[in-house]
């Protein structure tokens, strides 16, 4: 009963918003109430026209399908990868668009030199390699635990992850260079996040807390524009990270990133066949990046129960929304994404985040990209090995919130001096998104 009632309820809204073009953010489609619950995050945006939908299904095949490694003589569609990578296909990191398997999760390990890239090396490990070519090294993530009490007794158990570098095949260097590790996120809404008018984030921020509230926020530039993307903002475009995911993490060359990724010292890598110059085309790279575009935020499930409501309130009393913001307007000018009010709950900014979530030395290192929380409920159900947080290290939102540190340090402990009735009402708000 209560089910066919929300059917209905979505299939007035996409009704309601195919009349009037005005949806609020990311209405799915109907077949998204039948779909079953893994599925959440794989809906085109409910605005896309036919063709549209033509190409968002091109990208969806080259995000899905794996690339295979190159051959003298062969001439695929699909062939190219390495020759040193991390994965095969953009979705053996973003599972069924969402987040990746976590580390403790035997996830692909993606991990980064904090700092500047060794030579031989390059910024990031690829641990994988086709056949007659060393993979760079071995990465390996373990966990420390971290008891935690709550004031009325609760305790909770946190993990911290710790990375060892062995085998490392051009000099062992890198075993000692701090670095990070960094999950896949979900890739919804993110054509929204790119047509927030940069103005409106700006606004937002207070790098030196002119304010005083604790909570500080920049913006990152990347040359004339605005960083949106990636935990710490550091892309601009969808596209540039797709051709950097391409390049760094599955070894496809592309217009934008045209050389195969062979440091120096790496002759087999630099003498292995490569499936073509480049070996992925404009077109498909700019598919998958349209595609990884428009996939749409899921609807709400229930947002007046009455829980729900009181962990929102919750959620913005204790603190919470000072950057997880609620509310941004798209510009009107850009097709089927403008004019609409989005509710990303992210307000684009990078934060401090202090000590706990600190991927090297220095200002930069506790500074991370305020995450986007819409879905966030859905995130388990795409993908029950996924982790939460920047290397995927929590297991539960509750873990997330409890390694906030730095300016969410304050909303932290306004959460953990809660009531256990009142922080189960943030996370059934969260549950819902
Ligand atoms: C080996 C794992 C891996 C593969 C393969 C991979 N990604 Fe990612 N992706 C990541 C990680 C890790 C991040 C976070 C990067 C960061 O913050 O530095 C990310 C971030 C992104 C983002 C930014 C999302 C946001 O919310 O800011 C986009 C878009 C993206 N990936 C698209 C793609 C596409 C398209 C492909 C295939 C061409 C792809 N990825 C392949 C691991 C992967
Ligand atoms: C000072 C800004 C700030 C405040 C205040 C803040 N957050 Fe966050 N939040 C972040 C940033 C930045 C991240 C990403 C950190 C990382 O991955 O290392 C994040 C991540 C999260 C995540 C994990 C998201 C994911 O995709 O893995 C959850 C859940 C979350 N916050 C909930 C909350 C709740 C609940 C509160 C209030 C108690 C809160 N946050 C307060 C900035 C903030
Ligand atoms: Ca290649
Ligand atoms: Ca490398």
């Amino acid at each position: 009963m209560f089910r066919s009632v929300r059917w209905w309820l979505v299939a007035f809204a996409v009704v309601a918003s195919a009349c009037t073009g005005s949806a609020t953010y990311g209405a799915t489609d109907h077949r998204a109430a039948q779909a079953p619950a893994s599925m959440a995050f794989g809906n085109p945006d409910a605005g896309l026209s036919g063709l549209e939908l033509a190409r968002f299904r091109i990208g969806d095949r080259f995000f899905t399908e794996p690339w295979v490694p190159a051959a003298v003589g062969r001439d695929l569609e699909r062939d190219g990868l390495g020759p040193t990578y991390v994965a095969a296909a953009c979705a053996a990191c973003h599972v069924r668009d969402g987040k990746a398997n976590a580390p403790w999760a035997g996830g692909p390990v993606v991990y980064r030199i904090a700092g500047e890239a060794p030579p031989a090396y390059g910024i990031q490990i690829q641990d994988r390699a086709v056949p007659g070519v060393p993979p760079e090294a071995r990465v390996d993530v373990a966990f420390v635990e971290e008891p935690f009490t709550y004031p009325d007794g609760t305790r909770v158990v946190l993990r911290r992850p710790e990375v060892s570098v062995s085998a490392p095949a051009f000099g062992g260097e890198i075993v000692d260079l701090p670095g990070t590790v960094r999950s896949a996120p979900a890739l919804i809404g993110l054509g929204l996040l790119a047509a927030v008018p940069a103005d409106a984030v700006i606004a937002y921020a207070d790098p030196d807390d002119a304010d005083g509230d604790g909570i500080s926020g920049r913006a990152v530039r990347v040359g004339p524009d605005l960083g949106r993307f990636g935990w710490k903002a550091s892309k601009a475009s969808v596209l540039d990270q797709a051709a950097d995911a391409y390049l760094r993490d599955m070894g496809i060359t592309s217009p934008l990133h045209p050389r195969q990724n062979c440091p120096g010292p790496q002759e087999a890598c630099g003498r292995a066949p490569g499936g073509g110059t480049p070996e992925i085309s404009a077109d498909r790279l700019a598919a998958v990046a349209f595609y990884a575009s428009t996939l749409a935020v899921p609807e709400r499930r229930d947002p007046t129960a009455a829980d729900v409501v009181a962990g929102e309130e919750l959620f913005d009393a204790v603190g919470c929304t000072a950057c997880h913001r609620s509310v941004l307007p798209t510009s009107p000018d850009q097709g089927w994404v403008g004019g609409r009010v989005v509710h990303p709950y992210t307000d684009l900014l990078v934060h401090d985040m202090g000590p706990g979530l600190a991927d090297a030395a220095g200002l930069e290192a506790t500074e991370w990209r305020t995450a986007p929380l819409w879905g966030i409920g859905r995130v388990d159900e795409v993908n029950p090995y996924a982790g939460y947080l920047h290397d995927g290290r929590a297991r539960t939102l509750e873990e997330a919130i409890l390694w906030h540190g730095g300016e969410a340090q304050a909303a932290r402990d306004r959460f953990v001096a809660l009531d256990s009735a009142d922080r189960a009402r943030i996370i059934a708000f969260l549950d819902d998104l």
